[in-house]
């Protein structure tokens, strides 16, 4: 790569960015919705299609010279399509939330009626949270999860829907760890007269791959990033049955974006196909099995696992069953200090406000990239209590970081 160039003309993004690897490749990371691309990803996101404006679609664009990004999108478009078997594809969107609203857009107009999963339970901010723009826009309701079972209430989701009478039921979370009935779902909005937006940024490679149960044939619309356990560029994509495709393009170009992130396109093209590839459905498999062990452990260490355990990517720590009621913030720096990288989650009956939490969330897609398995799932577990247990003791958190570090040295990361 041409980091020679960027030493030379700019030290202090070069420097940053050196220590930013460093820091990948010696901390165990843990946050649920990351991942490591591979070195083809990262060329193609690096690549000079930065420098082309391409307003419009694959073969009707505004600008000359868009032959090569037609191509590149058109791959895109092909291989999500085989990926998902959706009916079409919009590979733009610049992120997730990015193409949430463009499906509002298409869906809704301002002042339309909601429903969506509680955000301290699971939710996405771009699923009505007030301070978010769909928030302010449309009229939000929220079905919640069952506070002892931690899983969704899809009897209280259709009861809502009966009193609501939605225009879009949205389904998915960026907090929960259990297999979706995507099915169910989409019977209880189109009972209630309501369209569907499945919104699967997090649980996309297990789609891909046939682990978890696909919303592509049930639901109108369907959103994902293309970063998190798919293992893509960041960005965003919607996929949507044929009867709106004109309407979900326009939606996003001109409706709510301008020139595509044709280098971004092309990390996304690159990631699909290496999602099509038998060695991608292997590695969804060691993420949850890798999920499930770091559960499991975390439980034997009396840690109370949100719902018992997990289905998919990641899990819920519920710190308030231990002794010291330690906050989740507090326990994401003390991690940091291990060089264990996690993120503070609200938890069911939440007491806390959001930037305190009571829980962390823990996933595996980004250390089974790494080529860890099982049996560093057991330790990662011990190092995590041991760390939490320390109250803030130097000398076990040095010893743990130490440990840390050992592991992720055994698992390099190749960049
Ligand atoms: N920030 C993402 C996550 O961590 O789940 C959601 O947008």
């Amino acid at each position: 790569m041409e980091s020679n160039n960027l030493e030379r003309c700019d030290a202090g993004v070069f420097e940053a960015i050196a220590r930013e690897r460093a820091r990948q490749e010696e901390h165990i990371e843990l946050i649920a919705s990351e991942n490591f691309v591979s070195k083809a990803v990262l060329e193609a996101v690096g690549s000079v299609l930065t420098n082309k404006y391409a307003e419009g679609y694959p073969w009707k664009r505004y600008y000359g010279g868009c032959e090569n990004v037609d191509t590149v999108e058109q791959l895109a478009i092909d291989r999500a399509k085989q990926l998902f078997g959706a009916e079409h594809v919009n590979v733009q969107p610049h992120s997730g939330s990015q193409a949430n609203f463009a499906v509002y857009a298409c869906a809704l107009n301002p002042g339309d009626k909601i429903l969506t999963l509680s955000l301290q339970n699971g939710g996405h901010l771009t699923h009505g949270h007030p301070k978010n723009i769909s928030g302010m826009l449309y009229g939000v309701s929220h079905y919640d999860i069952h506070a002892k079972t931690g899983r969704i209430d899809y009897d209280q989701m259709a009861l809502i829907a009966k009193a609501e009478r939605p225009k879009l039921v949205t389904i998915g979370a960026s907090a929960y760890p259990r297999a979706i009935d995507f099915k169910l779902v989409a019977e209880i909005a189109h009972t209630n007269g309501a369209l569907v937006l499945a919104d699967i940024a997090h649980i996309a490679g297990l789609i891909a791959t046939g682990l978890h149960q696909s919303p592509v044939p049930h639901c109108e619309f369907v959103t994902t990033t293309t970063h998190k356990t798919l293992r893509g560029p960041r960005g965003g994509m919607i996929m949507c049955k044929k009867e709106y495709a004109r309407a979900i393009d326009s939606a996003i170009f001109p409706g709510t974006q301008g020139g595509p992130l044709m280098h971004a396109i092309a990390g996304k093209a690159v990631c699909f196909s290496e999602a099509l590839k038998p060695e991608f459905v292997e590695y969804q498999r060691r993420v949850v099995a890798n999920a499930s062990a770091l559960a499991g452990q975390m439980a034997a260490n009396g840690y109370h696992v949100v719902s018992g355990g997990t289905d998919n990517h990641l899990m819920l720590i519920d710190l308030r069953t231990v002794r010291g009621n330690m906050s989740g913030n507090d326990a994401q720096v003390l991690l940091e200090r291990a060089n264990i990288t996690v993120n503070k989650n609200t938890v069911p009956n939440e007491t806390r406000p959001p930037f305190q939490a009571s829980g962390l969330r823990l996933g595996t897609p980004a250390v089974t990239t790494r080529g860890m398995g099982v049996e560093e799932m057991l330790q990662i577990a011990d190092l995590i209590t041991a760390v939490l247990k320390s109250a803030g003791d130097e000398g076990v958190i040095a010893a743990a970081r130490h440990r840390a570090v050992e592991i992720c040295h055994k698992f390099p990361l190749h960049y």
